[in-house]
């Protein structure tokens, strides 16, 4: 089910799974027992695949890697992966990211032809000695490690951007088509943190453009000392302000998760005063014990939690 046609004013799925659910309050200023998943948007399956592998004992890392690959393996997920939006040239590109719990971090960008862009930016972190391998080089890699290729454009990826061409104009829609990324964050039993974040980026950006995404301390950022955060939206915003990074700053410093999400898009819209873009962040962050945050620029942006005894999807308070 589409993420927009389901989701209203914090909907959970109490009614689904039978699971009563805390208020908004509960959710944002109290601990959740771990282990526990959040990721942004509607972002349920990918919740569900990750906290089984963490539920099982597994490493939270392969939890990571499983969630994450549920939006990219699913053509309707129209900003990840396998039927993601194409850039301008008609080219479907992937970014994507992961740090682990020993603040080990791996990235691959501009990255065509692979449905998995997370395993692949594993691999780096595991099996090179770089952060980030981008485009032909990252490609390679995955060729080496003995990844299949396959055409990511699907009929419907290639029916809009063919009707997108007759009039060529770049103009992201806050919210709908243009923002499903994944940016997961999950933390074990034992306290352990990791996250991961993969997209296929804005639809119809210009050639070789890199967003936020695979940026490490931009799309996502991860302290085992501290937290989590990661962020979804317009990643030229984030960019400029390392908003993931800074976030976790803010939680090193003593903040609570939602205060320092709210800080951080507060300041990004401080910074962007004078734009006429009507642009839209969302960012989570998750630390230590277990407290959430999430927090957006605009209306709309969701965040879904998982743990043994909630499955929500809350919506975000929001700056403007
Ligand atoms: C980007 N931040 O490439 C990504 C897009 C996004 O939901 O988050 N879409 O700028």
């Amino acid at each position: 089910m589409k993420r927009r046609n389901f989701i209203q004013h914090g909907i959970a799925i109490s009614a689904l799974v039978g699971i009563e659910i805390p208020s908004m309050d509960l959710c944002k200023g109290d601990k959740f027992s771990l282990p526990l998943v959040v990721s942004t948007w509607d972002n349920r399956r990918a919740n569900d695949a990750a906290f089984q592998v963490l539920h099982s004992g597994a490493n939270v890392l392969d939890a990571i890697v499983a969630g994450v690959k549920v939006p990219e393996a699913d053509p309707a997920d129209r900003s990840v992966g396998y039927g993601g939006r194409p850039d301008r040239s008609g080219r479907v590109t992937l970014d994507a990211c992961i740090m682990d719990s020993n603040g080990k971090a791996g990235s691959v960008t501009y990255v065509q032809h692979y449905k998995h862009p997370i395993e692949i930016a594993r691999m780096v972190m595991e099996k090179t000695p770089h952060v980030i391998l981008s485009g032909d080089g990252a490609e390679l890699f995955a060729a080496k490690m003995g990844m299949k290729q396959m055409d990511l454009l699907t009929e419907e990826s290639k029916k809009e951007y063919e009707a997108w061409r007759i009039t060529e104009k770049y103009q992201p829609i806050i919210n709908i088509e243009r923002h499903d990324t994944i940016g997961l964050l999950a933390i074990d039993k034992a306290g352990n943190l990791a996250g991961g974040c993969s997209t296929s980026g804005m639809a119809y950006k210009m050639e070789g453009r890199v967003g936020d995404s695979p940026i490490i301390g931009a799309g996502l950022f991860v302290d085992n000392e501290v937290g989590a955060c990661t962020a979804t939206g317009h990643g030229e915003y984030v960019l400029r302000t390392l908003a993931s990074f800074l976030v976790v700053e803010f939680m090193r410093n003593g903040m609570h998760p939602q205060k320092a999400c709210e800080k951080a898009i507060k300041r990004i819209v401080n910074k962007h005063k004078g734009t006429s873009e009507e642009y839209q962040i969302g960012l989570i962050a998750l630390d230590k014990k277990g407290r959430i945050g999430y927090y957006s620029v605009r209306k709309g942006f969701l965040c879904a939690i998982k743990n043994t005894e909630n499955e929500l999807v809350k919506d975000s308070e929001y700056a403007i």
